[in-house]
C-alpha cells in the first residue's frame, strides 16, 4: 500500500506513551465533505435546531452517563454513500494502526457513527476507562495485544460542541498510580477532571487512544450544535480478547458496499482472508462472488 503516512513519529510515541494522542486534519476536507453529507442523511432529520442546551446535574456535580445520550449511534454499515461507510477502512488509519500495534494484520473490530445534538441529552460523562466494553480482562502492556481506538471528528469538535476529555497517562498514573476501573470510581472523578485536556479539533481531526486512557464525553451547548463522529477501533487479528461487533449478525445491512469498494487489504480488516490464503479455492472463490456479484474475484484468482 503506498499510502504516505499522515502521522510522525511524535506523535506515534505520544500515544505509546500517554495513551492518546489528537491528530489534527488526519483526513482532508474533499475527504470529509461526503462523510458529512452522510451523517446529515443519517440523522439530520433528528435535530431541533431551538432545543435549548440540558443539564441535568446540580450545579458542580459530576457527569452521568444515560441511554439518550446515544440515541443517534448506529454500527456500520449504514444506510448511504460509501463515503461514510469505507471511511474507517481508509488506508492511511489502517496504516495507522499497523504501526501502533506492531503488525500488519489487523482487524477493525468496531465502528459507529454518532451524532449529538445541543439539548438532546446531557452528555456530560464521568471518567471511565472504555475496556469495560472492549474485553472481558484488562487493557494489555504489550503493544501488539492493545487497541487502537479512533475517534474521526466529521464535523469541527470544539469545546462547546462536545469535545472529549481525556487524561494522558502519566497524569492518570499520578492521581490513581497503576489502578484503572473503568467505571471510574468517584473519588479520582475530582483529581481527574484538575489535570484533564480537551480533545477538540477540526473536521477531519482524529483522536486516537486506548482502552486504560480515562476519559469522558462533555455537554454541547452551543445553540444549534451538532457534533458527528465516527469510532475506528482496531485489533491485531487473532486476539480474541477484544471484541465489540460480529460483523456478520448485521447480514442485513448494506455490507455489499464493501464488497463492491474495498480492496483486498480493506476486506482483510473486516476477517476476509486476503488473496493467496488457503481459504481461497476454486469453489470458495466461486460461492463468494455468487453472494457478493460485484466483488472482484480476480486477484484472489490469479493468486491460487
Ligand atoms: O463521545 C465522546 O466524546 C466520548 C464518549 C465515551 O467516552 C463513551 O461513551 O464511552
Ligand atoms: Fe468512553
Amino acid at each position: 500500500m503506498s499510502e504516505t503516512r499522515r502521522f510522525t513519529a511524535e506523535q506515534l510515541g505520544e500515544w505509546h506513551r500517554e495513551g492518546g494522542v489528537l491528530l489534527e486534519r488526519f483526513f482532508t476536507p474533499e475527504e470529509m465533505a461526503p462523510c458529512r453529507v452522510d451523517m446529515d442523511a443519517l440523522y439530520g432529520d433528528r435535530r431541533d435546531a431551538d432545543a435549548p442546551a440540558r443539564d441535568d446535574k446540580e450545579a458542580g456535580a459530576i457527569g452521568v452517563f444515560s441511554r439518550d445520550q446515544f440515541r443517534n449511534f448506529d454500527d456500520m454499515p449504514f444506510d448511504c454513500s460509501p463515503a461514510l461507510n469505507l471511511l474507517a477502512l481508509h488506508p492511511a488509519l489502517i496504516q495507522l494502526a499497523r504501526a501502533a500495534l506492531g503488525t500488519d494484520s489487523v482487524h477493525l473490530y468496531q465502528s459507529h457513527s454518532w451524532a449529538k445534538f445541543t439539548g438532546e441529552a446531557d452528555f456530560d460523562q464521568s471518567f471511565h476507562c472504555d475496556f469495560k466494553n472492549h474485553t472481558l480482562t484488562v487493557p494489555a502492556e504489550s503493544a501488539r495485544a492493545r487497541t487502537i481506538n479512533c475517534m474521526i471528528y466529521i464535523t469541527d469538535v470544539e469545546d462547546d460542541l462536545g469535545a472529549i476529555h481525556y487524561v494522558p497517562v502519566s497524569a492518570s498514573d499520578a492521581v490513581c498510580g497503576g489502578e484503572r476501573d473503568p467505571f471510574g470510581p468517584e473519588e479520582v472523578q475530582a483529581p481527574l477532571q484538575a489535570v484533564e485536556r480537551s480533545g477538540a479539533g477540526p473536521q477531519g481531526s482524529i483522536f486516537a487512544y486506548g482502552i486504560d486512557v480515562y476519559h469522558r464525553g462533555t455537554n454541547l451547548t452551543r445553540p444549534g450544535g451538532v457534533r458527528y463522529t465516527l469510532t475506528a477501533s482496531f485489533k491485531t487479528a487473532g486476539n480474541d480478547m477484544i471484541g465489540w461487533s460480529a460483523w456478520p449478525v448485521s447480514f442485513m445491512k448494506p455490507w455489499h458496499i464493501y464488497f463492491e469498494h474495498c480492496t483486498p487489504d480493506q476486506l482483510s480488516c473486516l476477517g476476509v482472508p486476503l488473496p493467496g490464503d488457503g481459504f481461497w479455492t476454486k469453489q470458495t472463490i466461486e460461492r463468494t462472488a455468487r453472494r457478493w456479484p460485484m466483488w472482484e474475484s480476480e486477484p484472489y484468482l490469479n493468486a491460487l
